[in-house]
């Protein structure tokens, strides 16, 4: 009895804890099982630090018992040189006996090459095991692979009456307190949190993580004619920014401002944001933004909170189809949505 998901699931685990610190790396989590007893575990902790591989087999203390032991770990292990020297080498020279892996690197640097080095040595390889799941959990990295574009997840709260705000676009105070402070630890989980200029103007937003511990996302601001006033809150050089227009390329108070062709300006400015190594986007608004986005069929999660309040007139929430989970905070219901064509 081999107990293959049950370890890859612990793998998933550990790759999880490294949400929000290996960004552009894939979140990797690996176990290494000797008759069916835990004896290693790491996890890829930080980008340009160790791989989980690694992480793992320091942990363990007996490295006489790795050549009876099965490495599990959810994602292939990788075959080239980087920041750390390939991993598939290191569990050769480790001698173990099986290595069980959910998805395969698509990374072209890697894609395969480390399954083939570990058979090559004639160590057996079982791969696709809960494929799905690891596919999930590194969607961010695996949709940078795919589209040459970070992960976009939009975000926003409606009334039960389907309004996002008021007409003098006030928006406050739509979602209760825990559905706030969950929407931080998301902020700390993603590289880039997103507004549109309406958004900025009106809301005056930090877009920081205040309500839980974590590190604050890249603030990206849509501002083609650069009319937002620079005593907006986003402009306080308090966190990095970056600020897409038509007409300036520039770095000033510590926001970049990077100037973008008319045509294709949503298309150029996810590529911007993925060549500057962002892999993922948290878009909070506002209703234009969120509609255009949704429109051209760019976005990959949509997580609506919708409130018991009702505004009876306002802002029209955006409508969108594509549920895949629903949720209760608090008094809050919260509606998870995937884009199916993606
Ligand atoms: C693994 N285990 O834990 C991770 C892997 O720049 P480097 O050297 O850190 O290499 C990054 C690439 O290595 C990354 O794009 C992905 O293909 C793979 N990540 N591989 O065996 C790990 N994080
Ligand atoms: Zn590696």
């Amino acid at each position: 009895m081999h107990n293959d998901e049950l370890y890859i699931r612990r793998a998933f685990d550990l790759a999880l804890l490294g949400l929000g610190n290996v960004s552009p790396n894939p979140l990797v989590g690996c176990v290494i099982v000797h008759n069916n007893k835990v004896i290693g575990e790491g996890w890829h902790k930080k980008y340009g630090g160790a791989h989980a591989e690694v992480n793992a087999i320091d942990s363990v203390v007996d490295k006489g018992l790795l050549p009876e032991s099965t490495v599990y770990v959810s994602l292939e292990p990788c075959a080239h040189f980087g920041k750390t020297p390939p991993c598939s080498d290191l569990l050769v020279r480790s001698g173990v006996k099986r290595v069980v892996i959910s998805n395969i690197d698509t990374n072209p640097l890697v894609g395969g090459k480390g399954v083939e080095k570990l058979e090559d040595a004639g160590i057996e390889v079982v791969t696709g095991i809960l494929e799905r799941e690891g596919l999930e959990i590194n969607r961010r990295f695996f949709t940078g692979l795919k589209k040459g574009r970070p992960y976009i997840i939009l975000k926003w709260a409606e009334t039960s009456d389907g309004f996002v705000a008021r007409k003098n676009y006030d928006s406050k105070w739509i979602s209760n307190e825990t559905s706030r402070k969950l929407v931080h630890k998301w902020r700390a989980e993603e590289d880039g949190i997103m507004v549109g200029p309406n958004t900025a103007y009106y809301d005056d937003p930090s877009l920081s993580v205040r309500d839980w511990t974590g590190r604050n996302p890249v603030r990206v601001v849509i501002d083609r004619k650069l009319r937002l006033p620079q005593s907006l809150k986003l402009f306080d050089g308090s966190q990095p920014t970056i600020c897409y227009n038509l007409s300036s390329n520039q770095e000033s108070e510590g926001v970049k401002y990077v100037k973008l062709p008319d045509s294709n300006f949503l298309d150029e400015l996810f590529l911007n944001l993925f060549e500057q190594n962002l892999r993922s986007v948290i878009v909070e608004g506002g209703a234009q933004l969120l509609n255009l986005l949704l429109e051209k069929g760019m976005w990959d999660e949509a997580r609506v909170f919708v409130s018991p309040a009702k505004f009876i007139e306002g802002i029209e929430a955006p409508r969108i189809s594509g549920l895949v989970a629903e949720e209760i905070i608090d008094t809050d219901k919260l509606l998870i949505y995937k884009n199916q064509n993606g």
